[in-house]
């Protein structure tokens, strides 16, 4: 990954539009968190049918290109083309990312979710461009991403691998320096930011922590 995309990624929002009571209120967070400086935004709505995925995938490309901001699919190569995206993330049960090379060579950024070292290493023998590792901490999510792995695991997976490492699950303001300290080049998030009072003040405040 280039230098300058490792920086649009230090901060990695994740959507999930059941947190809004519509659409549009998703549509207004996800503004006000680009315009206080928000660079990468994943579109991870699973339940969408393709249609309604692709019509959210085309605002969300317009709105984050007016903020100059990168915009990655979770799990759909064929969304992620078709809306011009910057990127595809993975998960596990994805099409690989050496799979993803073959059909979009360099056009799309490849991010994969990581639950473990072996995850990790096999990640990036695959060709992903980075990782996201996770959960670190329970989530206050209701929906189950597994255990926490906890802050050992990004140290180990730092110390084996070369490509960046984004910290997910459970970040908090309060727990940036801790994953910054066991080497996570940036953090992913939903709820932090997308449930915060103040969405701006929010990303001003991580964005200050991550530099
Ligand atoms: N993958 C691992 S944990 C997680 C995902 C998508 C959820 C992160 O949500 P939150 O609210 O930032 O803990």
């Amino acid at each position: 990954m280039k230098k300058n995309w490792l920086e649009d990624f230090r901060l990695y929002l994740i959507t999930d539009r059941k947190l809004f009571s519509a659409v549009c209120s998703l549509y207004f967070a996800l503004e006000d968190a680009l315009s206080a400086g928000v660079k990468a935004i994943q579109l991870r709505e699973k339940d969408l049918s393709t249609r309604e995925l692709l019509d959210v995938a085309l605002w969300m490309r317009e709105l984050t290109n007016e903020y100059g901001a990168k915009l990655v699919i979770n799990d759909r190569i064929d969304i992620a083309l078709a809306a011009g995206a910057d990127g595809v993330h993975l998960g596990q049960q994805s099409i690989p990312a050496d799979a993803v090379r073959k059909i979009a060579g360099d056009k799309l950024v490849i991010g994969v979710s990581a639950h473990g070292v072996d995850e990790a290493l096999a990640a990036e023998k695959s060709g992903a461009d980075f990782i996201t590792i996770g959960p670190v901490y329970k989530t206050p999510s209701k929906l189950n991403y597994g255990n926490p792995i906890g802050i050992e695991t990004i140290k180990e997976v730092k110390s084996r691998i070369s490509i960046p490492v984004l910290a997910i699950g459970g970040i908090k303001k309060e727990r940036v320096h801790e994953v910054r300290e066991a080497g996570a080049d940036g953090v992913a998030m939903i709820s932090a930011l997308l449930t915060a009072e103040d969405i701006q003040k929010t990303t001003e405040e991580f964005l200050r922590l991550l530099q």
